[in-house]
């Protein structure tokens, strides 16, 4: 089954929109497959943004990122990685539909609130910065078949 990466950003965890989040997740179908609450280290921040090194955004990028705890994630379901995108909205929330998690809680590209991988690949590749395998739950919800055929 498809996995992705997401992970609230510092300012969706200051702002405390940790459970409203986790809770649109959880009502589409998604499984929580692994989470923890991390401030990322320079290091993860500048490997995880690493395609983006050259842009004039990426150190103020990385100084934000490291400012304060995430919550990282691991999300699991058919076509999780393109329709948590969806969820999100796009990456400047002045321009997220509203309904979207950006368009609903964000104004600004600097500060939109959450990540998601944009590829199976990318996401692989994501999974295995942050997460070891052993953080990671393998299980079927028991609403599987009420969500699946
Ligand atoms: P992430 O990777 O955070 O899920 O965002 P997106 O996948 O939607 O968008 P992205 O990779 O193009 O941007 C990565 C990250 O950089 C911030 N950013 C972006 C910024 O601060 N200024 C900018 O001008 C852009 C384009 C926001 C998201």
């Amino acid at each position: 089954m498809e996995r992705t990466f997401l992970a609230i950003k510092p300012d969706g965890v200051q702002r405390g929109l940790v459970g409203q989040i986790i809770s649109r997740l959880e009502a589409k179908g998604f499984t929580l497959v692994g989470m923890k609450l991390i401030t990322a280290s320079r290091e993860l921040a500048e490997q995880h943004y690493a395609v983006h090194k050259e842009r004039p955004f990426f150190a103020g990028l990385v100084d934000f990122i490291i400012s304060g705890p995430m919550v990282a994630m691991v999300w699991e379901g058919e076509g999780v990685v393109a329709s948590a995108r969806k969820i999100i909205g796009a990456t400047n929330p002045l321009y997220s539909e509203p309904g979207t998690i950006r368009g609903d809680f964000g104004v600004n590209v600097g500060r939109n609130i959450i990540h998601g991988s944009d590829a199976v690949e990318t996401a692989n590749q994501e999974i295995n910065l942050w997460f070891k395998s052993d953080e990671l739950s393998n299980w079927t919800s028991c609403l599987s078949p009420w969500i699946l055929e």
